[in-house]
């Protein structure tokens, strides 16, 4: 199972608190989670915490482009956590090798004929909408059925815009449009993701619905989680702190 790191470049971001904002704390922290040995590592300039407003084009550009190309000089694998197709080929083009779309190519409509073009690998997340309204789409008559359900028709549109089958990797978006118990239940029954047949992301890192009050607490909780899913057959999880999760890995 691999370790995806986070790096937020987002002056707002509610769980490393905004501390990697700028090129030059945002490249000390890749480096420091290269050390320790992370697998991806997973670039952002736009916040989808709950309730965040979207930044524009241009801004988010600005944040990830320059650290993207500093970073290529490790020859460390990126992805691009980007809803925007233009945002997507920039960062392939500076040497990211991962498209990672939390909202499965339904917030831009050129991002799944852009991910076919580019050929790359691209992460399809299940998403009801934007996070300044997501907590009001959280409904469902079975959670796990309805999200494969969802997951599945973005399969079948990503297939049809001509990425292909081995570039595909999925996500049941743990926090996005769900309750804790919705995404505990998701969780409960991961092993029915697995079963569709694509590689499966985990992004639960230091989320809510952990229920932990302390960031300590939640990074605790975190770990505990990447241990239950070791055994799952998930391809990779997304975390905050590399080495702890690296760690219980190995364990
Ligand atoms: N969660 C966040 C951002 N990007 N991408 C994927 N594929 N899966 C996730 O669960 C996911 C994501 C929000 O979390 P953060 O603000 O802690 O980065």
């Amino acid at each position: 199972m691999l370790v995806m790191g986070i790096l937020n470049i987002t002056p707002d971001s509610f769980a490393d608190g905004g501390q990697f904002n700028s090129f030059d704390s945002a490249v000390k922290h890749a480096r420091e989670m290269i050390a320790e040995e992370v697998d991806i590592i997973d670039i952002g300039g736009e916040s989808t915490r709950p309730g965040a407003d979207r930044v524009s084009e241009d801004e988010e550009i600005s944040r990830v482009i320059p650290v993207i190309t500093e970073l290529a000089k490790d020859g460390i694998r990126m992805s691009i956590d980007t809803m925007r197709a233009s945002t997507a080929r920039a960062a392939i083009q500076a040497g990211a090798q991962i498209i990672n779309d939390v909202s499965g190519g339904l917030a831009d409509p050129e991002m799944l004929t852009t991910a076919a073009q580019l050929k790359v690998p691209f992460i399809a997340m299940h998403w009801r909408g934007q996070s300044k309204d997501m907590n009001s789409m959280a409904n469902y008559d079975d959670v796990v059925k309805d999200v494969i359900s969802e997951l599945q028709a973005r399969i079948s549109a990503a297939l049809d815009a001509g990425i292909t089958k081995d570039n595909l990797i999925i996500d049941p978006g743990i926090g996005f449009a769900k309750t804790a118990n919705h995404n505990w239940e998701i969780i409960n029954h991961i092993h029915e993701f697995v079963a569709l047949g694509y590689p499966v992301l985990i992004g639960a890192s230091r989320k809510r619905f952990l229920g932990a009050p302390t960031l300590e607490e939640r990074e605790s909780a975190s770990v505990a989680l990447t241990s239950r899913l070791s055994t799952s057959g998930i391809w990779a999880v997304r975390v905050h702190s590399v080495k702890p999760h690296k760690d219980v890995l190995r364990a």
